[in-house]
């Protein structure tokens, strides 16, 4: 059965998925953006007050990588609290009746599968192509942004392999399709990894500053404050290439390159005790937290449109 806090598998995350859309018809309504490599549907959820005019938007993934269990528990979580507190919390409440937000609770469905039945630490996708052995690619090293130049490997066997060619992996290019169909009201891109407890923002491709690096650092600093409000846990704040490593391909880099320019990467829970096996004791408080701080930036993109 589904729980918000034990980390479900991804047939009780379908069934939610189409559940929660069914009996929230007023808040929620869904979108299929593809089939994953090995043929599960990518349902988008998409959160906000129906409305005769277009609405601005916020894109919000997890699970891109496999193995970082608290990230689709994140979006699962967010998801909840959108519905519970619209109408009751004065954010929530204009956040939706403003803007439309975009959840895709599990991003890489087939690895996620994967870590449940197969492989606890498995990161990469799972397609497989004739020449190799060797399962899958990095999605998060197979976006359009400076494609396998740094920190990602032209290897299909390794954990950071880039891919074939930009978006070969169905998932990375489903989601970047959707993205590009809606960038005229995409205004933020946020995307959940783990661990570390860090919030990255645009560059990992490179060492260069982004144009906008003082406000998206601002912003990253305001919503670390409001994080730590909550327990006390510290989030470090920073570009990509120097607050954890470059890397290129990633998705963060990718939306901002489109001119998604409140791009950010959330590395949730822990600094390395637990890591990717992160107990489902601390579901429910990483998750509070991290509500703080992404509610922080819609509040900072809702007011700069
Ligand atoms: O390496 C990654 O993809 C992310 N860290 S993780 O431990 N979750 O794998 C960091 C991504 C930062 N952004 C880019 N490299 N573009
Ligand atoms: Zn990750
Ligand atoms: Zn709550």
């Amino acid at each position: 059965a589904h729980s918000y806090t034990r980390y479900n598998n991804w047939n009780t995350v379908q069934s939610w998925i189409n559940s929660i859309a069914s009996s929230n018809a007023n808040l929620i309504s869904k979108q299929v953006i593809g089939n994953t490599y090995e043929g599960r549907p990518m349902t988008i959820l998409k959160l906000g007050k129906k409305s005769s005019v277009a609405k601005n938007a916020i894109f919000l993934d997890c699970g891109i990588h496999a193995r970082e269990w608290i990230s689709p528990a994140f979006c699962q979580w967010f998801v909840k609290e959108a519905l519970s507190t619209y109408g009751s919390d004065a954010q929530m409440t204009s956040l939706l009746n403003q803007m439309d937000v975009y959840v895709l609770p599990v991003f890489n469905i087939d690895g996620y599968d994967y870590t449940h039945k197969s492989n606890r630490m498995w990161r990469k996708t799972r397609s497989r192509k004739s020449g190799s052995n060797c399962v899958g690619a990095d999605p998060n090293r197979n976006f359009n942004a400076g494609w396998c130049t740094l920190g990602a490997s032209s290897n299909p066997c390794s954990d950071t392999f880039c891919g074939y060619s930009p978006e070969s992996e169905i998932e990375v290019k489903n989601v970047a399709d959707f993205i590009r169909r809606n960038k005229a009201v995409i205004k933020a891109y946020l995307t959940i990894h783990s661990y570390s407890q860090l919030l990255l923002f645009p560059y990992s491709y490179s060492y260069s500053l982004a144009a906008h690096h003082s406000e998206l650092l601002k912003v990253a600093e305001g919503a670390s404050s409001a994080l730590r409000s909550l327990y006390g846990t510290r989030y470090t704040s920073g570009p990509g290439a120097t607050t954890i490593y470059p890397a290129a391909g990633g998705s963060d880099d990718w939306a901002y390159d489109l001119g998604v320019k409140y791009s950010y990467t959330f590395e949730l829970r822990d600094t390395g005790r637990y890591g990717f096996l992160l107990p489902e004791s601390q579901i429910k408080p990483t998750c509070e937290e991290t509500m703080l701080a992404v509610k922080y930036i819609a509040a900072y993109v809702q007011k700069n449109l």
